[in-house]
């Protein structure tokens, strides 16, 4: 049998009910279950919310979605398995969250060519495959993109060395900061806030924009620049409720999907520059390295992580690798 949590095996017989009797009226309309292992309506979770309003206007009287939420439905890091198992149809989630079931997830923080490149090389193909054996997943849509991650500290530093440092972390940051140092503490980002309040860590890994998004600039002093990487949320499709759809459902996901997918970068360019300046404004002071340190903070972000990558995954590390980095 396979488990399903308790928290949430209520909500979804009760679906289950509804698309059921649903299904028998109208045979052709078919309803599928959604949750992001982000907030509602805050940074990482709106490109999802757009794509959901997309497919229920086109999809009238073919496919709908049933949006159940955030992290008040389901903990972040269940989402990949609840996905896999078909406990849901649809998430919105990053590939850090459910490296226990795909650590190659973990690399698309490492891409430096876009989708629209990826979806062409062979990148993307080979981790579709991965989605396949690993995850029973069908890859929609990359809705975040083209969006640095920084470290954030209550504490200054004056060169990258953050020895002594107590960090929060996901498996986005954990091999760029240790490798750097840092003592580090895996969080879902509703727990940031009180780590930072009751002083459990003197920082964070986060990107770019979304910091205002839970109040975290009450209790954030410095963002160290540069950037790293890039973050990568993105909406997956369990593979049976996939293949059990029809050709014109199929149709109106891959539309709103290729919609959702080519407006990432466009939006996160824009929000990118809105957020550093309202950072700026709320008092967040950047900590900016010499020339020298920079290089040397940046390419330890990229060599840490894709030894990450490659220590996780060594059959398919070395080729996203390859794939997945801007030619030298
Ligand atoms: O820091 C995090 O929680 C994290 O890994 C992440 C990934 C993508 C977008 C935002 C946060």
């Amino acid at each position: 049998m396979r488990k399903v949590p308790a928290f949430f095996s209520l909500a979804v017989l009760t679906s289950l009910g509804v698309a059921g009797l649903s299904g028998a009226a109208t045979a052709q309309q078919v309803t599928l279950r959604a949750v992001t292992s982000f907030a509602e309506k805050t940074t990482y979770s709106r490109g999802f919310e757009e794509f959901i309003d997309r497919v229920n206007k086109a999809g009238k009287g073919v496919i709908q979605i049933n949006y159940i939420g955030g992290p008040k439905a389901m903990p972040p890091f269940e989402v990949g398995n609840a996905l896999k198992n078909g406990v849901v149809d649809l998430a919105n989630v990053t590939g850090a969250f459910y490296t226990n079931l795909m650590p190659e997830a973990d690399a698309w923080k490492l891409t430096q060519v876009p989708m629209s490149v990826l979806r062409e090389n062979g990148g993307f193909d080979l981790m579709a495959k991965i989605y396949a054996q690993k995850m029973n997943a069908v890859f929609l849509a990359r809705v975040v993109d083209n969006n640095p991650f920084h470290l954030y500290l209550n504490k200054s530093i004056d060169k990258p060395d953050l020895t002594g440092l107590k960090l929060r972390i996901t498996p986005v940051y954990r091999d760029f900061f240790q490798a750097m140092g840092a003592t580090v503490v895996q969080t879902a980002p509703g727990e940031v806030y009180t780590a930072l309040e009751r002083g459990v860590v003197d920082g964070y890994g986060w990107p770019i924009t979304g910091v205002f998004d839970l109040g975290w600039n009450e209790r954030t002093k410095y963002r160290v620049d540069p950037g790293f990487y890039t973050a990568e949320v993105s909406i997956l499709i369990n593979k049976a409720s996939w293949d059990k759809l029809d050709a014109k459902q199929k149709a109106v996901l891959t539309k709103a999907a290729a919609e959702s997918e080519a407006e990432a970068v466009p939006y996160f360019t824009k929000a990118n520059a809105a957020d550093t300046e309202r950072q700026a404004k709320a008092g967040i002071k950047t900590i900016t390295f010499s020339a020298a340190d920079a290089k040397t903070y940046y390419d330890k972000a990229y060599e840490a992580g894709w030894a990450g990558v490659i220590r996780q995954s060594p059959e398919q590390g070395p080729k996203l690798r390859k794939l997945f980095s801007k030619a030298p």
